[in-house]
């Protein structure tokens, strides 16, 4: 008996933590947990009426059911001067029978026609033909994420501008999968899609309102499918023409950015996890970066990841070409700080267990040099 009740009280206290997630969405962490009951763009709004609806009708059945049974249950309960007799029993009342089969009836085929005429309407939405388009494609455990429009490629984190009444600015989004099933899930935007092998979906959003809003994969695709996290950043319409213009830059080359004032807040910071202590200078950075390439360009990473502008043109990891732009690295396993991003590069199994990124065996002081190479990538 003592253990039933410890039971329950861990069930229904993880269901008030599950609850509390919510609210606790709304500080600025890497983790937080997406709230579908909060749409902030066009075809999730659709979907979250619907989903009220549909709540309504089964609360309304529950609520009938309940109330019902507890009436029965109080009323007919079993009482010391009961003479041990059965009640009378009622067979074959077509009556009854009729009401418990058409009811349920009804309120299916109610709850089909709203369903399929959302999907549809979803579905059917006739985008501007000059809309945004994105290429998103999943690949075990992160998105790539095209502009075909623009000519660029970047990943994990989709920026798109906000729509007004005003001026409608929706993005169609294309999907597609380089080896498993995956999933497009971004709950406060759109509903999910599957990104099949060999298929091609699609999906659209419109949000209507400018912030980063949190999705994840959302079928399960192997080891790291927990940590195939994306996020798409809503700006206004010129703020996402500025992001586009700097996307489109290859890298910029190494002497004019290193000795750039704002690498000066990369030098204040230090190598953690046990390396060596470096207080470098920016001319030292600039060295340090220099060298990294070097490295960068003669080790494997070339076969793996692309950079604008240079010789690295491998396509089986993420784009390296504005790597700093980006607020977390390995699909949202760690925020893209100068100690993670080393931890990364020295090996991201660490950080990422079972990643398809090998260790690569660097030293300290590669690691330090590539990685201060990378931190150039703005
Ligand atoms: C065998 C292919 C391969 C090689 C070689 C490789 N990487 Fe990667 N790299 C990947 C893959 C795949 C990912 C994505 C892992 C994930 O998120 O699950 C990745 C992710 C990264 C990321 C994080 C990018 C982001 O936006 O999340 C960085 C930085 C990176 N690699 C740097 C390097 C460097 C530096 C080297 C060379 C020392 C290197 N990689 C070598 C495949 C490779
Ligand atoms: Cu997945």
């Amino acid at each position: 008996m003592a253990k039933w009740r410890l039971s329950t009280l861990i069930f229904w206290f993880s269901i008030l933590l599950g609850s509390f997630n919510s609210v606790w969405a709304s500080s600025d962490q890497v983790y937080k947990i997406p709230n579908a009951f909060d749409p902030h763009s066009v075809p999730a709004h659709d979907i979250h009426a619907l989903s009220m609806l549909v709540l309504a009708i089964c609360a309304a059945i529950f609520l009938v059911v309940t109330v019902v049974l507890v009436y029965v249950v109080v009323r007919y309960r079993h009482r010391a001067t009961d003479d041990g007799q059965e009640p009378q029993q009622i067979y074959g009342s077509s009556q009854i029978e009729l009401a418990w089969t058409v009811i349920p009836i009804l309120i299916t085929i109610v709850l089909i026609l709203v369903t399929a005429r959302t999907i549809g309407d979803i579905q059917d939405k006739e985008l501007p033909k000059d809309a945004l388009q994105i290429k998103i494609i999943g690949h075990q455990w992160w998105w790539e994420v095209r502009y075909p429009q623009y000519g660029f490629v970047t990943a994990n984190e989709i920026h798109v501008p906000v729509s007004s009444s005003s001026h409608r600015l929706p993005t169609r989004i294309i999907l597609e999968s380089s080896d498993v099933l995956h999933s497009f899930w971004v709950p406060q935007l759109a509903g999910k899609t599957q990104l099949v092998p060999n298929k091609t979906n699609f999906t659209w959003i419109e949000p209507l309102q400018t912030g980063t809003y949190l999705g994840n994969c959302a079928q399960y695709c192997g080891t790291q499918h927990a940590f195939m996290l994306l996020r798409v950043v809503v700006h206004t319409p010129e703020d996402f023409q500025r992001w586009v213009a700097n996307q489109k830059r290859p890298a910029a080359s190494l002497t004019s950015v290193a000795f750039e004032s704002n690498s000066a807040d990369i030098a204040q910071q230090q190598t953690i996890n046990g390396a060596p202590q470096l207080a470098v200078k920016k001319t030292q950075l600039a060295v340090l970066a220099a060298e990294g390439q070097k490295i960068f360009q003669s080790v494997a990473c070339v076969n793996c990841h692309r950079i604008a502008g240079t010789s690295a043109q491998g396509i089986f990891g993420p784009d390296l070409t504005h790597l700093m732009s980006r607020k977390t690295i390995g699909a949202g396993v760690a925020e893209n700080t100068h100690p993670n991003l080393w931890q990364w590069v020295r090996n991201p199994q660490v950080l990422k267990v079972g990643c398809l990124m090998p260790d690569m065996q660097l030293t300290h002081r590669q690691v330090d040099e590539i990685v201060a190479y990378l931190e150039t990538l703005r």
